[in-house]
């Protein structure tokens, strides 16, 4: 199977003010598409290490998959958990959830932040559902991959690697946290979370 790299779901300005044109589409057509060849490269190359039997870069291989498997799913998800009519608190299930388990949607908000502006280097703020522990959990995680929880399934995603938001906001990582909630598609979010319960 080749991996490919979806559409976006809406125009590449179409998330402005608050995300601008340029680096959605930096972002999209360059960024998310290198983690797209990347997935794909190491794929064909563990492929090509059964077929051959010859194991001796496997340890490379899986790194490279890790990340840019990682980067490629997270960076799907964090397109379509985006609407230029978003933001706002979060509504449905999910909604009900983020309040059971966080205590109310302004204390998750304010995890939710804390974590994405501390996260050290590049990296995301990642809320996913936990099949193992039964609960929404918010995860810091490094690059793509790194500091996961086992079991955690992804529904809502912050991208705060520098390529995400230099151009408009600078070293002002704080401001296009805050630019961020304003664009949130809780629908897509409750759509992934419904998904989620079922895994
Ligand atoms: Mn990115």
């Amino acid at each position: 199977m080749t991996y490919s790299l979806p559409e976006l779901p809406y125009p590449y300005n179409a998330l402005e003010p608050w995300y601008d044109a340029e680096t959605v589409r930096i972002h999209h057509d360059i960024h998310h598409k290198s983690y797209v060849d990347g997935l794909n490269h190491a794929e064909d190359k563990i492929q090509e290490a059964r077929a051959k039997g010859d194991y001796s870069l496997i340890k490379h291989w899986e790194k490279e998959l890790a990340f840019h498997g990682s980067g490629y799913i997270l960076h799907n998800l964090f397109w379509t958990n985006m609407t230029p009519a978003g933001g706002g608190e979060a509504s449905g299930p999910v909604g009900e959830h983020i309040k059971l388990d966080f205590g109310s949607f302004s204390i998750f908000k304010s995890q939710m932040s804390a974590a994405a502006a501390a996260v050290e280097g590049s990296g995301w703020a990642v809320l996913a559902w936990n099949h193992f522990i039964r609960r929404l959990e918010i995860l810091q995680v490094e690059k793509h991959q790194d500091l996961c929880l086992w079991g955690a399934f992804p529904i809502l995603v912050l991208d705060v690697w520098e390529h995400a938001y230099y151009l408009k906001y600078q070293n002002k990582r704080a401001e296009w946290i805050k630019a961020w909630w304003n664009l949130i598609n809780w629908q897509d979010v409750n759509y992934h979370y419904s998904f989620a319960l079922r895994v």
